[in-house]
């Protein structure tokens, strides 16, 4: 039978593609036409997949997005007995400002499990705990943040003053930044992009060790994703800041509203990968247009199953 594994070379494809036309808008200010440039570009490679597929995560709903709307039927083999049923959370351009201001970090991004595995978050925030495979299962999001320091020290044997978080520069984290640096930890500040942030801090080649704060649930369930590929820790809790956010959140999770979802309740198959192409560079290196009409585009898969990352560049002619 063909797992999700299997279809990675088309979910590559998806990525570069979404990667390629969203760097033509690199630094141009069109954070939207980015965005929408790459969502047609990914949308154009899902018809040829060989699969059963479905939005689990995307754009956002039917009557909002006509493209990659939540529930979107994709692939060639719709309804086809034995066709693969897997279920996609994309996010075309993860940090759309950074694009639009050619700054570090943009993404081309999605998620990829078998039908019914990768949560359905709503259109909301989530606040997040992320580490690498030292502190999976040793942080808690119902901890304070003093207690989640000191069990970090102890499972990395570092002092608070060696620790980096990073944290989204928001209002909403001046209370955590405060707690943080009170304790002498060092807090790398970035923009946008904690999808990029997680990865660092779960790769023991980074000198990040952790990620905390409030950014988009969706993008959770993709982190959630790869940080299960990578051994590492995740967390996440929705938080709801309008009326609208409360009533979608109320639909699509019920009476799990306030829970904390570990991450493997976020992405509960190992069966998934997570597939990344770098727009600007960052943690991956940025879409590159070369002499005569030609892109070099670099990318990330990774095999949730296995852990093996492939990092794969790709030189084509636009
Ligand atoms: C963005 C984005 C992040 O969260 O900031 C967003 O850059 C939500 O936060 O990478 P704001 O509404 O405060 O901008 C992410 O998309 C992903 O979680």
């Amino acid at each position: 039978m063909t797992g999700t594994s299997d279809l990675a070379n088309h979910f590559l494809r998806a990525c570069e593609d979404a990667a390629i036309a969203a760097a033509k808008w690199r630094g141009r200010g069109e954070r939207k036409k980015a965005d929408g440039a790459a969502v047609e570009a990914m949308r154009a490679v899902f018809d040829s997949v060989p699969f059963d597929g479905r939005v689990a995560i995307g754009e956002g709903e039917r009557d909002d997005a006509p493209m990659l709307y939540i529930g979107e039927p994709l692939g060639c083999l719709q309804g086809v007995d034995g066709a693969p049923k897997i279920d996609i959370a994309v996010d075309p351009l993860e940090c759309t400002n950074n694009c639009a201001t050619d700054s570090p970090n943009a993404i081309a991004v999605l998620a990829a499990a078998p039908r019914g595995t990768l949560l359905h978050a709503p259109d909301c925030y989530m606040d997040k705990i992320a580490g690498g495979p030292e502190l999976n299962g040793v942080l808690s999001l119902e901890a304070t943040t003093d207690w989640n320091i000191q069990e970090a020290c102890s499972a990395l044997d570092k002092s608070p003053s060696e620790l980096k978080v990073v944290v989204m520069d928001r209002p909403r984290h001046e209370k955590l930044i405060k707690e943080l640096r009170a304790m002498d930890v060092a807090v790398p500040l970035i923009g946008d992009g904690d999808v990029s942030a997680a990865l660092n801090a779960a790769d023991p080649n980074s000198d990040i060790d952790m990620l905390m704060g409030i950014g988009a649930a969706p993008e959770g369930v993709i982190t959630a994703t790869a940080l299960r590929g990578l051994g590492g820790h995740f967390e996440g809790q929705l938080v709801t800041t309008t009326e609208d956010h409360s009533r979608r959140a109320a639909e699509m999770v019920g009476d799990d509203v306030d829970r904390v979802w570990k991450r493997d309740e976020l992405c509960a198959s190992s069966d998934a990968i997570f597939v990344a192409s770098g727009v600007c560079s960052g943690y991956l290196p940025g879409v590159e247009f070369l002499a005569k009409d030609r892109v070099a585009v670099h990318s990330e898969i990774l095999h949730v199953s296995t852990g093996t990352r492939q990092f794969v560049s790709t030189e084509k002619t636009l």
